[in-house]
């Protein structure tokens, strides 16, 4: 079994204010981690226990929904916290901001894309920044847990920045205030170590 369940790569309350500490706990133990447990014993005794999440989304429209819903939380939160920081914020730099600007003209105009795609996704899902197959930009949002790695997705490709649209991402700060959840998020941005998933996809 070549699955784990990754820690939290800084402290409950360090992302405050933008994202409480009450909200973090619950997302990283309790949502995060049945998304891990139910994936587990969804894969067990299959042919999915050898494959990496990647390969296993690679074929996601003919495996159960239990691993299509629980392989896609536990993927989606471990990228999710890697991305942010509380550190984080400020502008991305080098090849990816060039390839921001040459693709949406602008960081400002990527920002607004973004935001329309993590405001307007109706209910529950993710917005996404990915790599195309044909190394270009991409932003696009996703129901449920599904992702652009997924067979199913209609924007396929590698995702270097997701943004969890959930209500248990932001309900106990924000409400109903999906807007100003998705504003403070900008605060967080790990520029870093998306430029690094950026490299990776780049590969
Ligand atoms: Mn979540």
């Amino acid at each position: 079994m070549n699955f784990e369940f990754p820690a939290l790569p800084y402290a409950y309350d360090a992302l405050e204010p933008h994202i409480d500490k009450l909200t973090m706990e619950i997302h990283h133990t309790k949502h995060h981690k049945a998304y891990f447990d139910k994936f587990v014993a969804a894969i067990q005794g299959t042919e999915s226990e050898s494959k990496s999440l990647e390969e296993i989304f690679s074929t996601i429209s003919k495996a159960p929904l239990a691993v299509r819903n629980n392989g896609g939380g536990l993927y989606n939160h471990s990228l999710f916290w890697q991305i942010l920081s509380p550190n984080g914020g400020g502008l991305p730099t080098g090849k990816l901001a060039e390839a921001i600007d040459l693709k949406f003209g602008s960081f400002e105009d990527f920002k607004t894309k973004f935001n329309d795609a993590a405001a307007n996704r109706f209910g529950s899902g993710w917005a996404w920044l990915s790599v195309k197959a044909d190394k270009s930009l991409c932003v696009c949002s996703s129901a449920n847990q599904d992702n652009p790695l997924m067979d199913v997705h209609d924007c396929p490709g590698k995702p270097i920045l997701g943004l969890d649209v959930w209500e248990h991402a932001y309900y106990l700060k924000y409400q109903n205030r999906r807007p100003d959840y998705i504003n403070a998020f900008w605060n967080l941005v790990n520029w870093e170590k998306v430029s690094d998933n950026y490299q990776e996809a780049m590969k």
